[in-house]
């Protein structure tokens, strides 16, 4: 029986260790979950959206201990793990009035009656990175759940507990067995099988467009369908007209929360030639004022990194880097990282790929044009954010950019009624808001002659 180490990321200690699930482990989930789908499917609509606020009260009857694991676990602050935590039972509630709005259509046509269903897939194999163990996890197990699927989710190797702890509140909230199961091991082995298993209709895997493209290989293989939410170099674009003082407020949060492991991380801050000095001298303060320390205390912003070996990939983009300015971090154990603010050129490493870290990029432009090239100028489209005063800038801007998720004059990405997902080598498919549900089922049409 292989087995592996969990370690907390703020001393560098070892938490548990877990066993690693083999092959036949999969498959026999995967064969109690066929069997626990053709019942949850059966159920009456209302009898599946009860079900799902029921798991989602005891998520929240449950927030601060999972917030508490996902501290230990992924060095997430304990303001943030709380909102994490919350989110989850946020986004059940929200899936638990799909399935009664499922509702498909009679089109007319000669010599019947015309209908469409939507049919859930069957198996759902959800995989999930380490960043976000909780909430990427949700967005795909409450919309596929709701739409009368069975779910097998594996969790990244070096985050799981916040995973099995879920799996064993749904039993208590009242699932039937076998229908959402958590299975604990690595990529390669439960992932690919996920992959590869006939009995696994649609996959959906968040992590490394590496990845993510290999899965996609696999899947296109068998025809079966995968949504990928991938990797981002999100932009955040200043332009001269916008508040500058609460632009540069917002810098630090948009790329340096969770330490900069966050897909949607503004990691290039592109500002308007004629206020880049300027812009420049009122972040300074904030990412001085940016707080990094032990993700237990509540005024905590930003933890440590997830390992070592990702703070030395990521200690690995300021070689040779002109740096501006760095906020600071504890020293001693634990995987700590001092924010840091570069001077960078549009051709440069630290400019075009994820660096995965509290690393910002900054770089001038000199009018819309230039702004808009400039955000486009990298394989990904994921989000980003602009700033102006001017709402037809502010329109242009954002119908210029090609990502999946932009705010203007705001940071935020994520909303569970709203649709989230990346353009280009970000991914494919989206997540969230009204339509998700849908997304777990497939189409049927049938004619009835009369
Ligand atoms: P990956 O290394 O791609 O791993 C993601 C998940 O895939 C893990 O559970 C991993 O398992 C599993 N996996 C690894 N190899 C696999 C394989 N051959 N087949 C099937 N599954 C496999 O990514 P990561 O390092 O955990 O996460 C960071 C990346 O995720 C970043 O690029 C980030 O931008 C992206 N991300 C994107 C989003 C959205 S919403 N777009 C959100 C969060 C993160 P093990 O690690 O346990 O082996």
């Amino acid at each position: 029986m292989s087995t592996f180490t969990v370690i907390d990321p703020a001393t560098g200690t070892e938490i548990t260790t877990l066993e690693r699930a083999d092959i036949a482990e999969v498959d026999a989930a995967v064969a109690d979950a066929v069997r626990a789908q053709r019942a949850w499917a059966a159920l009456a609509p209302v009898a599946r959206a009860d079900t799902l606020r029921a798991f989602a009260r005891v998520v929240e009857a449950h927030v601060e201990e999972l917030a508490a694991l996902e501290v230990r676990n992924s060095g997430h602050p304990i303001g943030s793990a709380r909102w994490e935590a919350q989110h989850v039972a946020q986004v059940l509630n929200y899936y638990a009035g799909a399935p009664e709005r499922l509702i498909g259509s009679q089109i007319p046509v000669a010599g019947g009656l015309d209908v469409t269903y939507h049919e859930p897939y069957g198996v759902v194999g959800i995989i999930v990175p380490w960043n976000f163990p909780m909430t990427i996890a949700a967005w795909g197990f409450a919309p596929a759940l709701a739409a009368g699927n069975a779910v097998v989710f594996k969790p990244a190797e070096l985050t799981p507990l916040t995973a099995v702890r879920l799996g064993e509140l749904a039993l208590e909230a009242g699932l039937p067995e076998g229908l959402f199961r958590v299975v604990v091991g690595s990529g390669s082995v439960v992932g690919q099988r996920f992959v590869s298993h006939p009995d696994v209709h649609k996959v959906v895997f968040t992590g490394s467009t590496e990845v993510g493209t290999e899965v996609a290989a696999g899947c296109a293989r068998l025809l079966k369908p995968v949504t990928l939410e991938l990797g981002g170099k999100s932009a955040n674009i200043v332009f001269a007209d916008a508040d500058l003082d609460k632009a540069a407020a917002g810098v630090p949060g948009s790329v340096f929360d969770n330490a900069g492991q966050d897909c949607c991380a503004r990691s290039r801050l592109l500002v308007e030639r004629s206020v880049y000095d300027r812009f420049l001298e009122l972040l300074e303060p904030a990412v001085a004022a940016w707080k990094v320390g032990d993700p237990r205390d509540d005024d905590t912003q930003m933890g440590p990194l997830i390992s070592a070996s990702h703070r030395s990939t990521v200690e690995g983009f300021l070689d040779g880097a002109d740096i501006a300015f760095r906020g600071s971090a504890p020293t001693g154990d634990g995987f700590w990282f001092a924010p840091a603010v570069v001077l960078a050129q549009p051709g440069d490493r630290i400019a075009r790929e994820e660096v995965f870290g509290p690393v910002l990029a900054v770089m001038p432009f000199d009018d819309e044009a230039d702004a808009i090239r400039l955000a486009n100028d990298t394989a990904y489209g994921l989000a980003g954010s602009i700033w102006t005063e001017n709402l037809g800038r502010g329109i242009r801007v954002s119908r210029g950019v090609r990502s999946g998720v932009l705010s203007v004059n705001s940071h935020s990405s994520v909303r569970y009624s709203t649709p989230f997902g990346g353009m280009k080598a970000s991914g494919l498919g989206r997540e969230l808001g009204p339509d998700a549900a849908e997304h777990f089922t497939e189409t049927k049409n049938v004619f009835y002659a009369t």
